[in-house]
């Protein structure tokens, strides 16, 4: 591998191995870390240029020249590389080693059109690995604890991410993957279960079926979640929280990049800590493409520092959010990132207003009585947009008077109204009537164009 690491201090070698022993390289004093880093990526900008033809043309277009980075600080020099660049290339033409070398595919699956596939060497696998023992090891998961990982296992990666960071961990897999949610509880109950991994929307649905089935997750052994590949918010935290009795912890990762195991939350969790030593972030104006400076709000940029079988430079994540500039309390060097609530590409625009579906969500979870499924379902009448944002309410409620209902759901729109700017449509629906996702929950149902 590029780069080994610098010897490290005895404290900071002692404070790691609480951890993990992998867990050393997230203590790493900065100018260290900077240190690997550079050499890193200085080794893959050349690889890069000398094995992937497409990025050679893509500088040669730019103008700039092989060498022309010798710092981090020259990074904003290079062209961004887009998901249409990855999408152009399908399917294996941003590889930069040959096949014999490559041990594994996942791709990412995409709304439209073609997926984008990923490759990992022997090499990259190991590097995938040890940032997801360095995930678990950061939310508290040790050697001992039965992980039940229902992220899908499939060409999505998260399931075969989680899966070989809680088994290099030492913990006891369970590879239940998504879906059926009986099943998913009986394991949950019966297996001494102490950490699960699905995406939060779904582990909504489970504690919804829990509760159906007389289960009671806060009496079972389950102490932590790991729960990412979509968006949050606190109050849902909150709410996952209180219902199950566990800590949640925030995992974020992409395809392009690796998958899970990006960046993690600590048990401080006021931010993720981003792998730095193997992703370098920057954090960019999504207009202009500027870098901003720490704790600016921007679009994720990042660039693979020892990936092998595709190297992905100055990567735009479309994903929003900022640098912390201040140290965590944990000690851990590595920076933080805030935690993702929204894509630059996911704003709606509603008679002229933009609606992040994040703010939705915040905005209900607020109110009593509702539970945290909604969808947002857009439309257009005689030229004009229309936003209905159907939400399940409490079987209580739902069964109450008329009056009760229509009360609610006054509340909410000025709930949403206090938030978003606009007057939305909200209806009331009975448990149970939005459809479930063993996923990704898809939140907005756009018939804007279809009328
Ligand atoms: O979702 C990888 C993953 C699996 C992450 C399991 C965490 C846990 P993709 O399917 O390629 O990969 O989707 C990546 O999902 O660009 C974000 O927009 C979103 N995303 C992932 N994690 C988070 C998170 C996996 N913690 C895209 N918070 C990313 C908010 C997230 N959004």
């Amino acid at each position: 591998m590029p780069g080994a690491y610098p010897a490290m201090s005895v404290d900071a070698t002692r404070t790691a191995a609480r951890f993990h022993p992998s867990s050393a390289a997230d203590f790493l004093p900065r100018p260290l870390l900077a240190q690997v880093q550079t050499g890193r990526l200085c080794e893959t900008l050349e690889r890069t240029f000398a094995s992937v033809p497409a990025w050679r043309e893509k500088m040669r277009a730019a103008g700039i020249s092989s060498g022309a980075v010798r710092s981090l600080a020259d990074l904003p020099k290079l062209p961004f590389t887009t998901k249409s660049d990855l999408r152009d290339a399908y399917p294996f033409g941003l590889f930069a080693s040959p096949m014999e070398q490559i041990v594994r595919l996942h791709a990412s699956s995409g709304t439209t059109g073609k997926p984008i596939v990923v490759a990992y060497t022997r090499e990259d696998v190991h590097v995938w690995t040890s940032v997801m023992i360095r995930s678990f090891a950061m939310a508290g998961v040790h050697a001992g604890d039965v992980v039940q990982n229902a992220y899908g296992y499939g060409l999505f990666t998260g399931g075969l991410g989680a899966h070989y960071g809680a088994e290099g961990l030492g913990a006891t897999v369970i590879p239940a993957s998504g879906g059926n949610t009986e099943r998913q509880i009986l394991v949950m109950k019966d297996f001494g279960v102490t950490v699960i991994c699905c995406t939060p929307s779904y582990f909504l649905h489970m504690i919804d079926r829990a509760a159906q089935l007389g289960v009671d997750l806060r009496e079972l052994p389950v102490r932590i979640g790991i729960f990412g590949a979509e968006p949050w918010t606190e109050a849902m935290r909150r709410r996952i929280q209180n219902l199950a009795g566990i800590r949640a912890f925030d995992i974020y990762g992409l395809s392009e990049i690796i998958g899970p195991g990006v960046a993690m939350e600590c048990e401080c969790r006021e931010g993720l800590h981003v792998f730095e030593d193997h992703f370098y972030p920057e954090v960019v104006d999504p207009g202009t493409g500027e870098p901003l400076p720490d704790g600016e709000e921007g679009e994720l940029v990042l660039t693979t520092l020892t990936k092998r079988a595709m190297p992905v430079i100055r990567y735009r994540t479309r994903d929003i959010t900022a640098l912390i500039p201040e140290p965590c309390s944990c000690g851990r060097t590595l920076r933080r990132i805030r935690r993702i609530g929204r894509r630059s590409d996911d704003m709606l625009i509603v008679r002229g207003v933009n609606v992040f579906p994040s703010q939705v969500e915040a905005a209900l979870l607020e109110v009593e009585h509702t539970l945290p499924h909604y969808q947002i379902v857009l439309t257009r009448a005689h030229g004009l947009d229309q936003m209905e944002v159907q939400v399940e309410v409490t079987p209580e409620t739902f069964s109450d008077r008329v009056s009760a209902m229509e009360q609610l759901s006054g509340k909410i729109a000025e709930a949403l109204e206090r938030v978003l700017g606009l007057r939305v449509q909200v209806t009331l629906v009975e448990p149970n009537t939005i459809a479930r996702s063993e996923g990704k929950a898809r939140r907005v149902v756009d018939r804007r164009s279809a009328v």
